[in-house]
């Protein structure tokens, strides 16, 4: 009963926690990315939750790294690295919800954030897989189960008095969507931000010469008002009016098992078949048509769907037989 019954220490239960919150927080951040609708909002409960849960961590976190740092461990200076980027990942993401600071110049609280956090990523498998933390099944007691129960309750109870005080204050944080995204420039082309996934330039195409037939295309006025949501951190509601793509593929649909909408820059996106007559291939935003910036000579609207699944300057529209999850999850251009 002294030495045997001896428990996971304190200190291996705050590293063990905070691994859990890390991975948590990687996971559910990318979860948000992926949806437009309500597991967006639940991935993000659970987020900043998990964030909020690093920060009550802290102070003895610090106890632990304090100690560590008077060990001369060679490569200190990266586990310096993780808490930095941990940090400034977490800065980040509060800058954004609290509308503190959402932009500066052309960079985003939101690209840091998320740039931060995928930065940390090395740095965080090393720092775990070179510093072992021993679990033995008799560690994992009922006692442990209460603590975490109360540590992820107390988390959360934070982060909902923070969203509450929030939603109340003056900030601009108070009137964010669902997702954590900012509405600009709704029915206003001209106000609305452009973005790219990545690094894609705006390429200017003939209209004349454009693969699907402009002048055919244009005489079509299926309209559909739609959000679209960035994961950058904008939402902008317009009116697009184009072809439905069930109507563009009418008559090659069977057999096919997804869409590929491809774009002149080589980026695609591919869509459940069933899809199709939601999916609108909009030559028009507000009655214009669209400007270089945002897709023209077409661009698709996928309702529902996040920002990088509106393909722009689309130059192909295709039935596949192929499966629509046959693509990686993002865009990797
Ligand atoms: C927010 C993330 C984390 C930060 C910023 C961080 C930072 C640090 C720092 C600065 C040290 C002292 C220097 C060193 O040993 O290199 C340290 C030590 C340590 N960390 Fe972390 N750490 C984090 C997460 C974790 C996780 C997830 C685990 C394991 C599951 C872990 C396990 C340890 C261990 C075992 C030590 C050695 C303690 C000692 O030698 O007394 N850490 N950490
Ligand atoms: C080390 C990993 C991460 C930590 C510790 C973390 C932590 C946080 C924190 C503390 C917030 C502010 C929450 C609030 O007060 O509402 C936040 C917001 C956010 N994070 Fe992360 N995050 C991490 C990684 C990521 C990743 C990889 C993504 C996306 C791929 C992401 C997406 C978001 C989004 C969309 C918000 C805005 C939520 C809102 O405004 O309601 N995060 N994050
Ligand atoms: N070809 C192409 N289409 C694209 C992108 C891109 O990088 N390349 N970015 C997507 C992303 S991430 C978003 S949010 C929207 C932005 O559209 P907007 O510039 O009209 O606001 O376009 C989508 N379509
Ligand atoms: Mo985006």
């Amino acid at each position: 009963m002294i030495l045997g019954s001896v428990s996971l220490s304190h200190r291996a239960r705050v590293n063990l926690a905070l691994l859990a919150l890390l991975a948590g927080a990687f996971l559910t951040g990318w979860l948000a990315f992926s949806y437009a609708t309500a597991p967006a909002r639940w991935a993000l409960v659970a987020h900043a939750s998990a964030g909020v849960g690093i920060l009550l961590l802290l102070p003895w976190k610090s106890m632990i790294a304090r100690r560590g740092l008077r060990r001369p461990r060679p490569a200190r200076w990266a586990s310096i690295a993780l808490g930095v980027l941990v940090l400034v990942s977490i800065a980040g993401g509060l800058l954004h919800s609290s509308g503190a600071l959402v932009a500066w110049g052309a960079y985003t609280a939101m690209e840091l954030h998320v740039g931060a956090a995928i930065a940390a990523v090395p740095f965080a498998a090393w720092h775990v897989l070179a510093r072992p933390v021993r679990v033995r099944p008799s560690d994992l007691s009922r006692r442990l189960f209460l603590r975490t129960g109360a540590g992820l309750a107390l988390a959360s109870v934070s982060y909902a008095g923070g969203e509450l005080a929030l939603r109340a204050s003056s900030l601009p944080g108070a009137g964010r969507r669902f997702t954590g995204s900012y509405e600009v420039g709704s029915f206003d082309p001209d106000a609305m931000p452009v973005s790219s996934w990545m690094f894609d330039a705006v390429p200017a195409l003939d209209a004349a010469a454009w693969a699907l037939g402009y002048e055919a295309l244009a005489r079509f006025d299926d309209r559909v008002t739609a959000m679209l949501d960035c994961t950058g951190g904008f939402c902008s509601n317009q009116e697009w009016a184009g072809v439905r793509v069930d109507r563009l593929l009418a008559g090659r649909l069977a057999g096919a098992q997804s869409i590929s909408v491809v774009s002149a820059t080589g980026y695609a996106r591919r869509f459940p078949v069933e899809e199709a007559s939601r999916l609108l291939l909009a030559l028009r935003m507000g009655g214009r048509p669209l400007s270089a910036e945002h897709g023209f000579p077409a661009r698709l609207v996928a309702p529902d769907r996040r920002g990088f699944w509106w393909v722009k300057w689309v130059v192909a529209v295709r039935p596949e037989p192929v499966p629509y999850w046959w693509q990686p999850p993002f865009p990797l251009q």
